[in-house]
């Protein structure tokens, strides 16, 4: 298994990224006409969440077709082109495979739907009365996770919306059709995969009623699903490509295993523990300011462990499922830009492989709606129903969603200042922040002290230093609830880390004296040549 300490991937949502033919929906050529942009931020590989053909009701993760491309992003031959260009400025292009479930569309499924005994085999379908599905389990998205189908006269698992239904990777035959549809691609040219939700994919053998919860703790890192992996990364050569999983729900055992090289699963995985620190009782739709305690304790327990047993963490804040970070640990006003380069220092220089998410790079915000129509997202939509029906108020509702929607991610790439953000010529296909001055591209290259030109120091950096990359990690001034600060030790020496994630002045602990040592990275002028007390609002310096 090759590491990929190297290597900062990019990510694109393909319909808010570049809209090339002015339809108000970004596609395959916008992305190739922005590939010298992207190499301009010195990053490896490009993960672009799924443009195969899809009813898209889940933007894509409902996927009708592995092997077609939607017309409404191009054709293969967009596609090929965008892999050969990509390469040619050394950029890598990573698929996001979503093999958990395929759309209700897809050819299997509605075969299954008809009956037909062999692709009833490839879902999760099981016996019942109408009124009474198999389990209590709830839909990621709201609601049952079964739907009723009155000619079978059978329920199928939908661990996400009705129109993804769950596949039975129990089938051998199930197995294959998705080795092939990485062998598929690979054939292509396509250098990494992203696996979405993969560990979800191994179902118990017995469905019972979860009495304490929504039933994950009966299928997540399922009883299988190591040997699956294994058995798909084997079977179709992909140990030395870059591979990610998402990881639902997970636990640092798991993600050990599905990471330690020696295992043969996967390069890297995300978890998202640290993106609940804000989600009151581990709730998504319940609202509480985030405990930094508890953002630094996830950190240091997931980071010192996964580098004693040999995982590797894929480190982020930012995606297409996500709030923007500024508007959720940064200031949205006074400390915009500060914040924006602080939460980007905090993250880069963690033991982990960096993903950057469209935008985070210049510091987009979250868009503020303030009506239920400006939403396009299925568990936004769904949630809000579920929110009104709970007694929540249109206001209550709405400023929920305004804080948690995915949305909030998947508002237009912001290129320049003008209507559209230089996004399209059209109106896209959901709205942009309506305050987003010196928020885009065109500005902030040029201004060498803007967010943007800090990620690229930042990408930079991580290729120079040995120590950013392969060195240990070790947490210090626990204490001090604001500060997040690490040591990273490495054979060319080691650095310090040090970010203050508050708006205002915090001491530290204890004074650094900086004879002899050097400030790699900062967000505020370099002046303080002899010693550091204190850390100002969002402060953020990286000391050799
Ligand atoms: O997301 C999986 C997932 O569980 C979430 O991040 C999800 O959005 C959240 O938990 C809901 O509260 C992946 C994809 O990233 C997401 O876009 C898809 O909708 C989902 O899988 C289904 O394919």
């Amino acid at each position: 298994m090759k590491n990929f300490s190297k290597s900062t991937i990019y990510q694109i949502y393909p319909k808010s990224f570049c809209d090339s033919n002015g339809d108000g929906v970004g596609d395959i050529r916008g992305i190739i006409e922005k590939l010298d942009y992207i190499r301009s931020l010195g990053v490896d590989y490009i993960w672009s969440t799924p443009f195969f053909k899809s009813p898209m009701n889940d933007n894509g993760y409902d996927i009708e077709d592995y092997l077609d491309i939607n017309p409404m992003f191009g054709n293969m031959e967009d596609v090929t082109e965008l892999i050969t260009e990509a390469g040619k400025r050394g950029l890598g292009i990573i698929f996001d495979m979503v093999f958990n479930h395929t759309s209700t569309e897809h050819e299997w499924f509605k075969r299954a739907l008809a009956g037909e005994e062999k692709y009833m085999n490839y879902y999760i379908f099981r016996d019942g009365n109408a009124d009474e599905p198999p389990t209590n389990w709830q839909s990621k998205f709201g609601g049952s996770a079964w739907e009723y189908v009155p000619s079978l006269g059978k329920w199928y698992l939908h661990l996400f919306d009705v129109t993804q239904a769950d596949l039975n990777w129990d089938n051998p035959e199930v197995r294959n059709e998705l080795k092939k549809v990485i062998l598929f691609w690979k054939d292509k040219g396509v250098r990494g995969f992203r696996f979405d939700v993969v560990n979800l994919i191994s179902k118990p053998e017995i469905f019972r009623d979860d009495e304490e919860g929504d039933g994950r703790r009966f299928y997540t890192d399922g009883p299988h699903v190591h040997e699956y992996l294994k058995e798909l990364v084997a079977d179709t050569g992909i140990e030395d490509m870059l591979t990610v999983g998402e990881m639902s729900s997970t636990c640092i055992d798991h993600c050990i295993r599905y990471t330690d090289p020696g295992e043969k699963e996967l390069s890297m995985c995300f978890n998202f523990h640290h993106l609940k620190i804000d989600y009151k009782d581990g709730e998504k739709w319940e609202l509480q300011r985030p405990d930094y305690d508890k953002l630094k304790d996830i950190f240091r327990e997931w980071q010192l462990r996964m580098q004693e047993k040999n995982g590797w963490n894929a480190v982020f804040w930012c995606n297409h499922d996500q709030p923007r970070v500024v508007s959720r640990l940064g200031d949205e006003h006074k400390y915009w830009k500060e914040s924006a380069k602080m939460l980007a220092c905090s993250i880069h220089m963690l033991r982990g492989t960096p993903y950057i998410y469209q935008g985070e790079e210049i510091g987009m915000m979250n868009p503020h709606f303030d009506k239920i129509e400006d939403y396009r997202d299925v568990e936004s939509i769904n949630y809000y129903k579920i929110l009104r029906e709970s007694g929540k108020s249109k206001e209550e509702a709405l400023h929920i969603l305004g804080e948690r929607s995915r949305d909030n991610s998947r508002t237009p790439m912001q290129w320049d200042n003008t209507k559209y953000a230089g996004f399209s010529e059209a109106e896209p296909w959901i709205s942009l922040p309506e305050d987003r001055e010196g928020v885009n591209v065109y500005d902030q290259e040029a201004d060498e002290d803007s967010v943007l030109n800090f990620y690229r120091k930042l990408v930079k950096l991580r290729k120079e230093y040995e120590v950013i990359r392969d060195g240990s990690i070790e947490f210090i001034f626990d204490s001090v609830k604001e500060i997040l600060a690490y040591k990273r030790v490495g054979e060319d020496g080691d650095i310090l880390v040090l970010n203050n994630m508050s708006k205002d002045e915090v001491s530290l602990p204890q004074s650094i004296d900086m004879t002899g040592r050097k400030i790699l990275l900062s967000n505020y002028d370099e002046s303080r040549i002899s010693g550091i007390d204190v850390l100002r609002p969002y402060e953020c310096i990286v000391i050799q």
